[in-house]
């Protein structure tokens, strides 16, 4: 077990974690550089989750910690409302650029949750200052994960996260998941289930199409244990929803800053959707900080053929640590990492790799099925008879105290989202202590 435990593991309420057991045998992180975590008794642990799915340039890395150290000491806040602060200009403009087509304007928060919320609104927002106020209607995807606000709760298709909360957002309703039996060990994109995407006709038909504000969706479902889109479904989405002048946004707060070897999912992808929400590795995770990246259009709306008067706030929404200092120079230093160490290229180059090592684990004991996209992947577990999610469990449990290796499992998959700095050296250590894991594994 973990040989240290802080004095009083009592007040501190855990998110999204079995409490009672965690007291009983604390994982407890105290450092990290590089790829690897230090544990409180003194142990390297391989980090093959990048933190959670977010430390995309590695842990530690100095130019980014000294940008924040630096950015502290001169500017520590500044409020957002009626004022801003010179590095909020440059991140926008870095992210314009970065992102394809007119996805040109960037709106800052502090969360994926936040992000989600926030391009709902917008979405609404839009449609009513054309106009279309009718248009109040949303949908998402089963199984899909848009954090935990009340709006991302409403169109995420997770039941577990849903249902202590009440009746949630009014006029959600949700596409099918998209993981068929048939594509069982696919590599990569699926080869079967673009029609999938038809599912949002029949919706459309049932509550009006003239009624639907959005469709958010992950390119890649990254929570539920890694489900890339079917060839040709993203395509068909969005071919839907632009005759139907539906507004289409990507949630790539997983899939954005290099996962797929590119900028964006969409980029990757070839799919341009109509706003895109971002968090994680916009800092490398060393800063809480999220956006939303908007199109042209939806700004000149909103923003520039707003009717309120010149001191009128042309939309009330934000937050009072939107694009706060710390997490504009994190990200600032982040984006440049990314450039000059080529991280996204990189990759795009060891994915292959990683999928050759990932799809070498089909024979394994209790295996499903293997899934994978860019540096995303999924060992999916057979359950434990009557006990669903107990063994992914206990692969998180062994891996960490037993194989110096932090894995990230949902239900019975296991996720693999390594830091994009992750050498084939250290890839290969990765897959042969994941192996040994499921060696061991009842
Ligand atoms: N959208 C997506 C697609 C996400 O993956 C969020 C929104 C919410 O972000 P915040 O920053 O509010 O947590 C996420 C977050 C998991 C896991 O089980 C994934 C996330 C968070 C926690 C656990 O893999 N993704």
């Amino acid at each position: 077990m973990s040989g240290f435990a802080p004095n009083d593991l009592e007040a501190f309420w855990l998110p999204f974690t079995p409490n009672r057991e965690f007291r009983r045998a604390p994982r407890l992180l105290v450092g990290a550089e590089g790829v690897w975590y230090r544990t409180a008794d003194g142990r390297r642990v391989l980090d093959a989750a990048a933190g959670l799915w977010c430390c995309n340039a590695g842990h530690g890395h100095p130019r980014i910690v000294e940008a924040i150290r630096r950015r502290a000491g001169v500017l520590d806040y500044a409020p957002p409302f009626q004022f801003a602060h010179p590095d909020a200009f440059t991140l926008a403009a870095r992210l314009r650029d970065l992102f394809p087509g007119d996805l040109d304007h960037a709106f800052f928060c502090n969360s994926g949750s936040e992000a989600v919320d926030t391009a709902l609104k917008i979405a609404l927002a839009y449609h009513r200052a054309r106009g279309e106020g009718q248009r109040v209607r949303l949908i998402g995807r089963a199984r899909g994960y848009h954090g935990v606000g009340f709006g991302g709760l409403s169109v995420g298709g997770i039941g577990a996260n849903r249902r202590l909360f009440g009746p949630l957002l009014p006029g959600v309703d949700h596409l099918p998941h998209t993981l068929l039996e048939a594509n069982r060990f696919a590599r990569g994109r699926p080869p079967r289930g673009a029609e999938l995407a038809d599912a949002l006709e029949d919706l459309l038909e049932r509550h009006g199409s003239e009624t639907v504000a959005a469709v958010i969706v992950e390119p890649v479902a990254g929570s539920i244990g890694v489900y890339p889109p079917p060839v040709g479904y993203l395509e068909r989405l969005r071919e839907i929803t632009a005759r139907h002048g539906i507004l289409l946004i990507f949630d790539e707060v997983i899939t954005a800053f290099g996962r797929l070897g590119a900028g964006s999912a969409a980029e990757a992808l070839g799919v341009r959707p109509d706003m895109i929400t971002l968090a994680k590795g916009l800092t490398s995770g060393t800063v809480p900080m999220g956006g939303v990246m908007v199109r042209r259009e939806i700004h000149r709306v909103l923003v520039e053929e707003s009717p309120a008067p010149e001191w009128g706030i042309e939309l009330p929404h934000g937050y009072t640590y939107s694009a706060h200092p710390l997490a504009t120079a994190a990200a600032l230093a982040t984006l440049d990492v990314y450039r000059d160490e080529d991280l996204f290229a990189r990759a795009a180059a060891l994915a292959p790799v990683f999928e050759e090592r990932l799809h070498a684990l089909r024979d394994a004991l209790h295996v499903r099925d293997i899934r994978n996209l860019g540096l995303m992947g999924a060992v999916e577990l057979e359950p434990r008879p009557g006990a669903p999610g107990a063994r992914g469990f206990d692969a998180m449990r062994r891996a960490f105290f037993g194989h110096d290796l932090l894995i990230r499992v949902t239900g019975d998959t296991i996720a693999l989202s390594p830091p994009l700095v992750t050498g084939e050296a250290e890839l290969e250590l990765l897959f042969a202590r994941l192996e040994a894991v499921l060696r061991e594994l009842d």
